[in-house]
């Protein structure tokens, strides 16, 4: 019973997917005699969390009930209450949690709250599809950095462009598709100075249904953009990721036209991505899309900053020993030096094959 209510809540709490950035997504089933009688889901960073939802629609029948969390109430004054000290007060008997709050602000001291109130607790209910769900908040709330998801498409023999540097489309319409729900769905999209001078790409998330856009950051060592590009005209943030040593009248034209200059120092291949990626958590950014070309994909993997590839591959031929692949750089001499991917997933997407996994 324990697994089916906890399935309940994590589906609500998969709702909030995309929505409660930089926060956690979390659900909550409130069940009394066999019945539920309170639900909810995490909406917004900000606004109430799970638990209030579902203990307000519970009302006094969450006396004596018992809770399905998918994250473990909070204890701390955070834009909100703790949730622990509304549970204890409401009357509510047994707590289910599938995983304790990684936030160190959290981390246990919910359920000692609980505890301590008498109330029974059960954790580790469906575990890993909880922090499956939350592998952003996690890896944010626990390291400071953003997680990184690295995205690329390639055809059948490893390009991604024709010797001549053509590369609309690689891919079919379903898999565009599915990078629009990525960039829907993620926090920034890091992209190299090469891709906006060849491209000039909006890297607006675009579908039928309403969206949200990224943050836009441009890794762009000489401040190179130029002031016409769409990423610095249309209405979506950028942040253009600078060198201390870029020209400053190019820095303050692109601050006037209400771009956000970063400056980062200087790593082994220009901007220093580890650095840039300490920056952009710091300022509550929790997870990028990297969506570059061959040098930002080998810099990124280069910096341990990947945390999860999505890598497409197009049932196409195109040949040529000088077309690019995805991943630049001089490459490595030996095999053992390999970067392994873990947890490997295959899906059709249209024609293309979407290969998904995890840096080891
Ligand atoms: C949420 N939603 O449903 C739960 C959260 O910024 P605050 O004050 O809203 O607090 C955010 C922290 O609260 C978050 O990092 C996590 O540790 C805890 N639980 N947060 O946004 C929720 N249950
Ligand atoms: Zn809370």
């Amino acid at each position: 019973m324990d697994e089916y209510y906890m399935r309940q809540a994590l589906a609500l709490a998969e709702r909030g997917l995309g929505r409660t950035r930089p926060n956690p997504m979390v659900g909550a089933v409130i069940v009394r005699d066999n019945t539920v009688v309170g639900q909810g889901w995490h909406k917004k960073a900000g606004t109430p969390h799970a638990e209030i939802h579902a203990l307000t629609q519970a009302g006094d029948l969450a006396r004596g009930a018992t809770l399905y969390v998918t994250l473990e109430p909070c204890s701390h004054y955070g834009r909100t209450g703790p949730c622990a000290d509304a549970v204890i007060q409401a009357g509510i008997k047994k707590v289910v949690v599938a995983m304790v709050d990684p936030n160190p602000l959290v981390a246990g001291k919910g359920l000692e709250k609980l505890r301590a109130a008498g109330i029974e607790v059960v954790e580790g209910i469906l575990a890993g599809q909880a922090a499956g769900l939350n592998e952003v908040f996690i890896k944010w709330v626990t390291t400071g950095m953003p997680f990184g998801i690295l995205k690329t498409a390639m055809t059948l023999d490893g390009k991604i462009a024709t010797v001549s540097g053509q590369s609309q489309w690689i891919t079919g319409p379903p898999a565009r598709q599915f990078v629009h729900t990525l960039r829907d769905r993620y926090d920034g999209i890091l992209v190299g100075i090469g891709t906006v001078l060849a491209d000039d790409p909006a890297l607006t998330a675009r579908l039928p249904q309403a969206t949200q856009n990224p943050v836009r950051i441009v890794a762009d060592s000489l401040a190179r953009t130029p002031l016409t590009a769409k990423v610095v005209n249309d209405e979506a943030a950028t942040i253009v990721a600078v060198l201390p040593e870029a020209p400053p009248e190019r820095r303050e034209a692109l601050q006037k036209k209400g771009v956000d200059v970063v400056v980062v120092p200087r790593g082994k291949t220009g901007i220093d991505l580890k650095s840039l990626f300490q920056i952009l958590g710091k300022r509550g950014i929790s997870s990028i899309l990297i969506e570059g070309g061959p040098a930002v994909n080998q810099s990124a993997l280069a910096a341990n900053v990947v945390d999860k590839v999505y890598w497409f591959i197009a049932p196409k031929i195109i040949g040529g020993t000088s077309a690019p692949g995805p991943v630049g750089g001089e490459g490595i001499s030996c095999l053992d030096a390999a970067i392994l991917l873990k947890n490997t997933a295959i899906q059709q997407v249209g024609e293309d094959v979407l290969v998904s996994g995890y840096i080891v």
